[in-house]
């Protein structure tokens, strides 16, 4: 007996030296200490033991093996309990430098990009900026731009409208127009002004467009304006923003607040041309509106998509990348 209680000794010494968790010493401790581990059994079978003094020397054997491996179980324990603190806190750690040490810098969007550039080119042309409000009354976004509530021009417009008062007369402005208004009816001609801002219409998502898009207005009142102004304006801008290469041409076009009316395309050095925006002579009515007499004043205004600008700008194949929040997109610009 006294042999097999030395193997089962070293062999436990062995195996408390090894283990790697705190559970793995619960079980080695319930295998050799327990009630019914190996010395719980070496100490029933003393009894089968035939002389006194066997009995004695087998129970002093047994209680020195057990007491060197409650030795060992709890120096291994003290070991192993300092070790998984020690990974806990490495785990839970929060490491506040990180930022500071590898600082990342981060830049405009594009569309924000497009817009800032937009107000230096007209700014070094010599015009002021101004803005307005995005939620618009019925006034401003359609009556006042010569489009009483009948008028069919409305209905190019998909509108989003609010149901605050619940008649339609609040709503999203869907375009940059209603400035003009808001302008002349604060500020004494002459005026030289471009107003950008963001817009919205019920427009479903593709290459081109966004239900949430930007436009910048131009508006100029002056004596004896006339479209030879905007042309030259507007072809002035295209080289300065485009570059020389670019050049820009009027199609006759419609709108009821202007009068005539032109879309404004620009040529790409290609010599394929793309649509940026509408312009026009500003109409009699909507001078009136604005609280300016058609007879003393006369003026151009305009209106462009600045996401398109930027798509154009940058060679974005579709305007929807631009809003994918997909980081890598956005950081090549
Ligand atoms: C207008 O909004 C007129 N207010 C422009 C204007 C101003 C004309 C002043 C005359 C005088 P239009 O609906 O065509 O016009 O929009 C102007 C430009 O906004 C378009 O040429 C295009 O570049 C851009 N745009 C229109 N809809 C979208 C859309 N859903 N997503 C992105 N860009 C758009």
């Amino acid at each position: 007996m006294l042999d097999e209680v030395t193997a089962v000794r070293d062999s436990g010494l062995q195996r408390i030296e090894l283990a790697t968790s705190l559970d793995e010493i619960d079980r080695l401790d319930a295998e050799l200490l327990g009630k019914k581990g190996a010395f719980a059994s070496f100490k029933t079978s003393l009894a089968s033991l035939a002389t006194v003094d066997e009995k004695k020397a087998a129970g002093q054997a047994l209680n020195a093996a057990a007491a060197t491996i409650t030795g060992a179980i709890g120096a291994r324990r003290v070991v192993l309990a300092a070790a998984e603190r020690t990974r806990v806190l490495a785990a839970e750690r929060l490491d506040l430098t990180e930022e500071l040490t590898a600082p990342r810098r981060g830049h405009a969007h594009l569309v924000t990009q497009a817009w800032e550039r937009l107000e230096d080119v007209f700014i070094g042309l010599g015009f002021q900026v101004a803005e307005g409000p995005e939620v618009e009354t019925d006034f401003y976004n359609f009556e006042a731009l010569n489009m009483p509530r009948s008028h069919p021009a409305r209905s190019g417009f998909d509108t989003l409208f609010t149901d605050y008062r619940d008649d339609g007369s609040v709503l999203l402005r869907t375009h940059t127009s209603p400035v003009q208004i808001r302008v002349m009816q604060t500020v004494e001609p002459p005026i030289y002004m471009i107003m950008p801002g963001r817009v919205f219409r019920r427009d479903t998502p593709d290459a081109t467009h966004m239900p949430v898009f930007h436009q910048i207005e131009g508006l100029v009142i002056d004596r004896d304006i006339t479209m030879a102004h905007l042309a030259g304006t507007i072809d002035a801008f295209t080289k300065a923003f485009f570059g020389g290469a670019f050049t820009s041409r009027l199609r006759p076009n419609y709108f009821p607040f202007t009068e005539p009316s032109a879309e404004f395309d620009i040529q790409r050095p290609d010599g394929t041309w793309i649509e940026l925006g509408g312009c026009g002579m500003v109409h009699p009515n909507v001078l009136r509106a604005g609280g300016l007499d058609p007879e003393q004043w006369s003026g151009f205004a305009f209106g462009f998509g600045i996401d398109r600008m930027a798509r154009e700008r940058h060679g974005v194949e579709d305007i929807r990348d631009m809003y994918s929040n997909d980081i890598r997109f956005v950081e090549q610009f």
